[in-house]
């Protein structure tokens, strides 16, 4: 049970004659969460397996957290295809596993095909099978396709990656290096997002209890909603590791992917880090928590994620070692277990909310609670407000005061000029990005995408990007929100002129011509137009001047913090 250096890797004469075979293959293109996990197949962090859960294998991991040989796994591993790919295969078929750019990285030879239930596999893996409830389950439904192929592989190639490649150790590599360094006791430590001095102190003291040195693994690879992108956060971790003594700690990236499944989830991290050559796993007592590091109440009982790795420590050969919760005293100036803090003394915690809410406004960040290395790469990823590109998002019916307030906004920025301004006008746009679009439904919202994508883009790279199309429907509205907040400010201004008034503007006539028949589809008056409910600012252009509409919209922007 012990030979974790035999990765999955053919022999390399092998690889020429496999090559050529699997021309004849049929193909899977694995997507991101597939590669994360032929990674952690072939190089044998999930050890024992040596491919892909056949059906008989997967049941028994679901009901009893076992594999069919009673060995302790707790996590399924199957390879999910959709209907058209398995009605090509068949049972003893030989597969190619190829990357996103068609790469082959590994031959499968099927030895089952299956379609999961998936409400089972929720129920069993999360606990539930409310998608509502629980990110997790949502995250499985919403990505996991429906039929499962189990089988054994050969790796051909690790999947390639060209960042930070002198940090992606396989479990040979640990085990060598581990015992290099005469380390006897190793403790796993799982990591997702930045970590600052609280970890630090929280982790040596369990490293002092268990008398051991850490291995702290960040896991990147997939990148979930409200994620850093993973290239700061492993700088993070690496200015961060920089911290602890000498010798005491190595930083690994393993891409084991994050479900929130709780104490499962914490079972199985554990025998991965086994597999790497851990002897101890850190936990902490919400290990594992969709919630955890939110203000939500967690999903899972508060320590049943130790209990149950406790419970297995014979069987999987890894020790459980918690993982508390520390906070800082200021009567001591330094960090203390949360358990002991008496009642009268003054500690201080910074949540995650509230640093972010820091980094945005450029607020103080106190040296007990980060280094400054590590903020420092936070700050770069995370500018303030004042330095993060921004889109204003006008929306109203033709005539309703868009382009005017647009165009004095355009030329407010370029007096300002800390930032590229774009103007995106309905009429600019119709004309060059969307000149093919009529006004259906259907490409009206084509145009308003297209508009929120060069927005998103402008808006990515540091630009004010002004928008100012008609936009009638709430989907395609809210589908740019989405897609520009994830890279800096969306402030949809509402112009919220009534037809009537729009009707006597009439500036460029297209209200006569419909009243007369001449004109069909036309906004507010034969085509509906959906009022916003959620918009930044709402200004009826009837009761202000151009000016001082775009007064407000620089009011709320200053006080937004995206100008100063
Ligand atoms: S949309 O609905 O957001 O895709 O519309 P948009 O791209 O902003 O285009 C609106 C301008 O096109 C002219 N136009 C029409 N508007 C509304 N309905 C119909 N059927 C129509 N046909 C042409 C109209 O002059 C709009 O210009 P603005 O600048 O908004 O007045």
């Amino acid at each position: 049970m012990n030979d974790y250096s035999e990765n999955l890797l053919v022999h390399f004469r092998r690889v020429e004659s496999l090559k050529n075979e699997a021309i004849n293959y049929v193909s899977v293109d694995l997507n991101k969460r597939q590669l994360c996990d032929l990674e952690l197949l072939i190089n044998r962090a999930y050890y024992p397996l040596k491919g892909y859960l056949g059906h008989l294998d997967y049941e028994s991991v679901l009901d009893h957290m076992r594999l069919q040989d009673g060995t302790v796994f707790p996590m399924p591993v199957c390879l999910d295809v959709n209907d058209k790919i398995a009605g090509q295969i068949k049972v003893n078929d030989k597969v190619a596993l190829r990357d996103q750019e068609g790469f082959l990285l590994a031959v499968l030879t099927v030895s089952d095909i299956f379609k999961p239930d998936k409400k089972k596999e929720a129920m069993k893996i999360f606990g539930t099978d409310d998608p509502d409830n629980h990110p997790g389950v949502r995250q499985f439904y919403h990505t996991v396709k429906d039929v499962y192929l189990g089988g054994m592989i050969e790796g051909i190639h690790l999947p390639v990656h060209y960042d930070f490649k002198e940090m992606r150790y396989t479990p040979s590599e640990t085990h060598r290096k581990f015992s290099q360094n005469g380390w006897r006791n190793v403790i796993g430590f799982h990591v997702e997002g930045p970590l600052h001095c609280r970890e630090k102190e929280m982790s040596l003291l369990a490293a002092r209890e268990a008398g051991g040195s850490i291995f702290m693994q960040p896991t990147v690879g997939l990148k979930h909603p409200g994620d850093l992108d993973h290239y700061t956060v492993v700088r993070c971790h690496q200015e961060f590791s920089k911290k602890y003594p000498k010798n005491m700690m190595l930083l690994s990236l393993i891409t084991l992917q994050k479900r929130g499944a709780g104490p499962r989830e914490a079972l199985w991290q554990a025998v991965v880090r086994r597999n790497y050559g851990c002897t101890h796993f850190m936990v902490t007592e919400d290990h594992a928590d969709p919630f955890d590091h939110s203000d939500i109440n967690r999903f899972y009982p508060l320590g049943a994620a130790r209990e149950l790795v406790e419970k297995y420590e014979e069987e999987t050969g890894i020790k459980m070692v918690p993982l508390n919760r520390m906070v800082y005293s200021e009567d001591k100036a330094q960090y203390i277990s949360a358990a002991d803090v008496k009642e009268g003394m003054r500690v201080k915690d910074i949540s995650r909310e509230e640093l972010k809410r820091r980094l945005e406004y450029d607020l103080e960040i106190p040296e007990w609670f980060s280094y400054r290395e590590v903020i420092n790469e936070m700050k770069y990823a995370n500018p303030p407000r004042y330095k993060q590109g921004f889109t204003v998002f006008m929306t109203g019916l033709s005539g309703a005061g868009k382009s005017t307030l647009a165009k004095i906004l355009l030329v407010k920025f370029l007096e300002m000029r800390n930032r590229p301004v774009t103007l995106l006008d309905g009429d600019i746009v119709r004309r060059n990005l969307s000149s093919e679009l009529s006004f259906s439904k259907e490409h009206r919202d084509l145009n308003i995408k297209r508009i929120g994508f060069v927005a998103s883009e402008i808006t990515k790279n540091g630009g004010i990007a002004i928008c100012a199309p008609i936009a009638p429907y709430e989907e395609s509205r809210q589908y740019n929100r989405a897609q520009i907040s994830k890279y800096g400010g969306y402030i949809e201004v509402y112009l919220s002129t009534s037809i009537s008034v729009c009707e006597q503007r009439d500036r460029k006539g297209i209200y006569a011509k419909a009243k007369a028949g001449k004109m069909k589809g036309v906004t507010g008056i034969d085509d509906p137009y959906i009022s916003p409910t959620n918009s930044e600012i709402t200004i009826d252009t009837s009761e202000v001047t151009p000016e001082e509409a775009a007064q407000e919209v620089f009011l709320y922007l200053e006080e937004q913090g995206y100008i100063r």
